[in-house]
């Protein structure tokens, strides 16, 4: 783990992405910084292969530890559409789309899944990865989040969608949170 433990910059430009693993990172001493950019990011249809080459490429860039993360929405009647290329669907088709695209499907199984990659100028890159379960929604519910969180109901809850919780809950059962708490508890095992 690097000497600037207690202070790691988030190359993303989604500030609710950024407050979800601020408030995670917290639990495990560690300073997440907002960078309001990202490292150019690869074509590839593997979340962990484009969060790696986005943190080499900001903490090449910028000489600093950094962290970045690719996140998706991988729904299985759709065969995992739109994974690896959620942001342009949800720009594009948005939550509406998607409901529209699962219009009289009956398997609404769905799950998000998180890469997050560390990377310090001076070593390779590291990634931990994870889901959160759940199944999409008939409509759109709640304010609170982003993206897709108004259509996505996480399993263990099985009642609310993403956006009807507080960060706190949705830090409970989504895949950012429990990516980055795989990150935290790296970075206390390889405590220099
Ligand atoms: P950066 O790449 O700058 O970090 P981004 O918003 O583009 O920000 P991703 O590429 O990781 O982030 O995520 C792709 C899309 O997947 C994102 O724009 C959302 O629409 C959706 N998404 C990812 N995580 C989500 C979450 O926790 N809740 C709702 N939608 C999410």
């Amino acid at each position: 783990m690097p000497k600037d433990k207690l202070k790691i910059h988030f190359a993303t430009t989604n500030r609710s992405k950024f407050l979800e693993a601020q408030s995670v990172m917290k639990e495990y001493g560690i300073r997440l910084i907002f960078l309001g950019k990202k490292g150019l990011e690869i074509q590839s249809d593997n979340l962990e292969e484009i969060a790696k080459q986005s943190a080499i490429a900001s903490s090449t860039d910028m000489r600093i530890s950094t962290i970045a993360e690719d996140a998706g929405l991988f729904i299985d009647p759709l065969r995992g559409f739109p994974g690896p290329y959620s942001s342009f669907v949800f720009r594009t088709l948005g939550c509406d789309g998607i409901l529209k695209l699962l219009k009289g499907s009956h398997n609404r199984k769905a799950r998000f899944v998180s890469a997050v990659a560390y990377c310090d100028p001076l070593h390779l890159p590291i990634c931990f990865s994870a889901v959160s379960e759940g199944f999409v929604g008939t409509g759109t519910r709640g304010t609170s989040g982003f993206g897709f969180d108004p259509i996505f109901i996480p399993l263990e809850n099985g009642k609310k969608t993403f956006a009807e919780m507080s960060s706190i809950e949705k830090n409970r059962y989504s895949h950012r949170a429990r990516a980055f708490r795989k990150f935290g508890k790296w970075s206390i095992r390889s405590k220099p």
